[in-house]
């Protein structure tokens, strides 16, 4: 039998003594605090829904108590006074313009491109449909608030809604109404007459605002006489056609991010990603321009910030002049959590309890306000340390059940909760957290005479697997290598750029458990935003997997199960209907008290409590970490749940 370690009463007593000279706040909880440890929960329920209508249906019903999505306009006017919600404004640096597929005739054409991007009637969209609940893009994909401002450029291109310029320009191009029916033609320049094919428009069912802004850009086309045969469909129908072989889509309602760097310019634009011979290209407007990939490449393998912001600038030039898609707004608005714990048979305990721990989050893991990972991480009922279900609203069910090709906000939803990365980002201030690696250090090395990047990164000791065993840094090296060799892999463009990575022996150093250098070829500034942003998985599972068929052969698809390091550990799965996590007792954060994450609460907790008594998040010694029931101040309550749980070890 082995006794629990006790904190000393006499250490305690003087503890007591010592903090209890300082002032004490019993200032609540808000939505801009954010714990560092948990899950607070002991399961976490994603309820998957058919749309957007019958997940709000279920969300007032109170079968839910978050949506993954925000909310609409009139969801907003119906809840705004309602007692049993909590409403949070909301902004968020995704962005939804219109996809246009450059292989497929007429939007191909660059000037047929022009043309229809003068025909989205931003003013009625944004005035009749999004009210104020959506931030305007139209003359960039740059959303440019304050953080993002440096990197806007405002030369690029815009288009203003101009339906006289529209029709202009597509006869200047040779699209007339060359015979007497109310459509267009083309007029090859040899003289021949072509049809202008119906455009094959595909706009998003479960998303009402993505089904408007395809409905009103569709009536202007049709009203100059292109013919448009427009499906509203549901997500799945809608990438078959807008995601997969043929790609047989001219238009298409797209959604992307929330992000928090620009890495994605590369991603999803650079023309290596444009293969029309794969399902899941991510270049799947198919823009290939020589131009755009010098300048985005200068960007992402920038040497120094200035660098960057002006290949970036030189970037956003070239795609808004060559339109391969129209930016037309970025969330913005309200999201919207229930405000007490449901009547669930069996968790009396909670019952009417209000919900605390949904932090309003800026910089996003998954998607921004009150349904991002902090979330998953904080959520609780109040004065529970830990227990209950949190029952949490998606759109869909996933596409990818693997770490490696996720790709849907769906697909993060799942990995996120089961892994975790090195570096995590502050939800409200987006600066550095050290996560898996307690620190890094950032360095350059000579490649051959050239001045190139290495990051060292020193892991927490004792972190584990789902499954007990050890995390070390061979398995982030593996990690690496395993990211760039797989199909379709997410994080390919995060480690291209690593030393030989291509070769059987990639220029990584593991010169014992918890430290790991990895070389990169050139000299960059983002290397630590790409490899610290990674889901670092199992090697003693994934080498057993073909890099090349993870989608047929992954982890889950031969066990129904997926081993990580992140809050979460799988427990049942009802396909299209949910998905049922329970907490990881290896989390490295898992154990309440334990402040510095190195799986035991002892005294160097009660230290780092000591080192911040007294802060809260304005003074220099504020910690975060320490701020164990997460009310904005280090004090005495924080130091009583050292007490409590002093001498618990994580398993
Ligand atoms: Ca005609
Ligand atoms: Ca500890
Ligand atoms: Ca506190």
């Amino acid at each position: 039998m082995v006794l629990k370690k006790m904190l000393p009463a006499s250490m305690l007593t003087a503890l007591l003594l010592l903090f209890s000279l300082a002032p004490i706040s019993m200032q609540g909880g808000s939505g801009t605090s954010a714990g560092r440890w948990g899950p607070r929960v002991d399961y976490l329920q994603l309820i998957i829904f058919q749309g957007y209508d019958q997940e709000y249906q279920a969300f007032k019903q109170g079968l839910i108590d978050v949506m993954d999505w925000p909310l609409t306009y009139e969801c907003w006017l119906e809840l705004r006074n309602d007692p049993n919600f909590v409403l949070e404004p909301l902004t968020m640096w995704d962005s939804y313009p219109l996809d246009l597929n450059c292989l497929n005739w007429p939007t191909s054409d660059y000037r047929f491109r022009k043309a229809i991007a003068y025909l989205v009637p931003y003013e009625t969209f944004y005035t009749d449909i999004l009210h104020a609940f959506a931030g305007e893009l139209m003359d960039s994909m740059v959303w440019w608030e304050e953080e993002w401002s440096e990197w806007y450029n405002p030369e690029a291109p815009k288009y203003w809604y101009d339906p006289d310029l529209a029709v202009q320009i597509l006869a200047d191009a040779g699209y007339k109404n060359w015979d007497a029916d109310q459509w267009l033609e083309w007029k090859a320049p040899n003289g021949t007459i072509f049809d202008v094919p119906p455009l094959q428009y595909y706009a998003r069912e479960d998303d009402p605002l993505r089904a408007a802004l395809g409905q009103l850009h569709a009536a202007e086309l049709e009203a100059v006489g292109i013919p448009v045969d427009l499906y509203i469909v549901d997500k799945d129908t809608c990438w078959q056609h807008a995601y997969c072989m043929p790609y047989d889509y001219h238009i298409y309602t797209e959604g992307l991010g929330p992000y928090n760097n620009l890495l994605f310019f590369y991603d999803y634009w650079h023309s290596q990603f444009a293969d029309p011979t794969i399902d899941w290209a991510w270049n799947n407007v198919f823009f290939m321009n020589d131009t755009y990939d010098y300048w985005i490449t200068q960007f992402k393998y920038a040497p120094d910030l200035e660098t960057a912001k002006y290949a970036f600038k030189q970037a956003l030039w070239i795609m808004m002049d060559q339109v391969p898609l129209i930016p037309v707004y970025h969330s913005a608005g309200v999201s919207a959590y229930r405000a007490k714990y449901g009547r669930w048979s069996g968790e009396e305990a909670y019952w009417d309890k209000p919900w605390k721990g949904f932090p309003n989050v800026k910089f996003a893991v998954v998607t921004a306000g009150v349904s991002d990972w902090w979330t998953f991480l904080n959520a609780h009922p109040e004065d529970v340390l830990r227990g209950g279900v949190l029952r949490f609203g998606m759109l869909s069910e996933l596409d990818h059940i693997n770490p490696i090709t996720q790709y849907s906000t769906w697909d993060m939803f799942l990995a996120s909760a089961i892994y975790s990365t090195l570096v995590m980002r502050d939800p409200f201030t987006g600066d550095y957290i050290p996560w898996l690696a307690e620190s890094w250090k950032i360095e350059t090395w000579d490649n051959e005479g050239e001045n190139a990047t290495k990051i060292t990164f020193k892991l927490r000791p004792n972190l584990k697997w789902s499954n007990g065993q050890p995390l070390t840094s061979e398995d982030v090296a593996f990690t690496m290598k395993y990211m760039y060799d797989a199909a379709g892999s997410t994080f390919y463009g995060y480690v291209e750029m690593i030393d030989d990575i291509g070769t059987d022996n990639p220029h990584i150093e593991t010169p014992d458990p918890n430290t790991v250098t990895i070389y990169f070829s050139v000299e960059s500034i983002w290397f630590l935003e790409m490899v610290g942003f990674v889901p670092i998985i199992p090697k003693h599972v994934w080498e057993n997997i073909d890099p090349l068929y993870v989608e047929e052969q992954g982890e889950y698809v031969l066990t129904g199960n997926l081993t990580g390091c992140g809050p979460f550990v799988i427990a049942g799965h009802q396909p299209n209907e949910w998905w049922l996590l329970r907490a990881n007792p290896y989390f490295f954060k898992y154990l309440p008290g334990d402040i510095n994450a190195d799986g035991i609460v002892d005294i160097f907790d009660c230290v780092k409590i000591a080192i911040a008594f007294g802060a809260t998040p304005k003074d220099p010694n504020w910690d975060p970490d320490s701020d164990l029931n997460n009310d904005n101040t280090i004090d005495i309550f924080d130091l009583v749940i050292v007490a409590i749980h002093f001498g618990e070890t994580r398993p």
